[in-house]
């Protein structure tokens, strides 16, 4: 098998202190996080920024703030920002950290409830556009796939040239208004991709060790970080981003996968 992937969503825009005070907020804690998550065996970095105060913020100044500093501490990681950013956000606001030329970026693809009255929109149209401009600079897309609906929009985007290959999925599984976490949501899902697709998947709360088991055993990629679970444990706050990781760098140990460094996942994803 492959070596394994892992990626950090270390921030994210959802989670504030009120939930755990590990979330990073200023540029200095951000950058703290990444570096933590990095040394402990991720390659990827899922950006998102807040302001100080926490604000989800998709300011390109501050992405160009926190990926210079995680750059001067890691500069081999894979900085994947979020052109998701928070329910709310118009199409510009959520593009701005293209305009930075990171390596990759999420792409997501379709649109769900996302708890109470939010909705995350994502439209057949507003997909074709980000999916454009990241192709216009050669950015590799995350495809973020909150249910099934979502691959087969991908899927049809592909066919008719709006997405390039490789196709990376990223399967968010357990957020409330998506796909539930199930094992058998998992598997439907990663039989529902091209076999020549790679694919990580992220699940949240509850899910996200267990289907961080499942896709190491199938030769699938894991995203963990305190954007999408803050228990190490049942009942537990993990103390850090880095804390996350390494439980999947042991379970990765103990079922014979290897880890990517960030220039290995650039070689199984295809960037170049
Ligand atoms: N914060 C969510 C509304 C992404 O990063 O692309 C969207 C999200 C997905 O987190
Ligand atoms: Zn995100």
């Amino acid at each position: 098998m492959e070596k394994l992937i892992i990626t950090a969503a270390i921030c994210g825009a959802e989670v504030s202190k009120e939930h755990t005070k590990a979330i990073p907020y200023t540029i200095d804690e951000i950058v703290k996080e990444a570096y933590v998550a990095y040394k402990s065996g991720a390659s990827i970095i899922h950006l998102h920024v807040r302001e100080d105060n926490g604000k989800p913020t998709q300011s390109k100044a501050r992405f160009k703030e926190v990926i210079d500093g995680i750059k001067t501490q890691c500069p081999d990681v894979i900085i994947q920002p979020s052109t998701g950013g928070a329910v709310g956000m118009s199409s510009d606001e959520r593009l701005q950290p293209i305009d930075l030329n990171p390596e990759m970026a999420t792409l997501d693809c379709g649109t769900l409830n996302f708890g109470g009255d939010e909705v995350f929109i994502n439209t057949e149209n507003m997909i074709k556009e980000f999916a454009k401009r990241m192709q216009d600079k050669d950015i590799k897309p995350e495809l973020e796939c909150f249910e099934k609906g979502h691959i087969d929009m991908v899927l049809r985007l592909y066919k008719k040239g709006f997405i390039k290959g490789p196709l990376h999925f990223s399967f968010v599984l357990g957020v409330n208004g998506g796909m539930s976490g199930e094992l058998r949501d998992f598997l439907y899902m990663k039989e529902s991709i091209p076999a020549d697709a790679t694919y990580s998947v992220a699940g949240i709360g509850r899910n996200e060790f267990p289907l961080a088991v499942a896709s190491i055993i199938s030769g699938g990629h894991v995203r963990v970080g305190l954007e999408d679970n803050i228990y190490i444990q049942k009942g537990q706050l993990a103390q850090s981003n880095g804390e996350l990781v390494e439980k999947v760098v042991r379970l990765a140990k103990e079922l014979g996968r290897e880890i990517a460094s960030p220039d290995e996942a650039r070689n199984i994803l295809g960037i170049n």
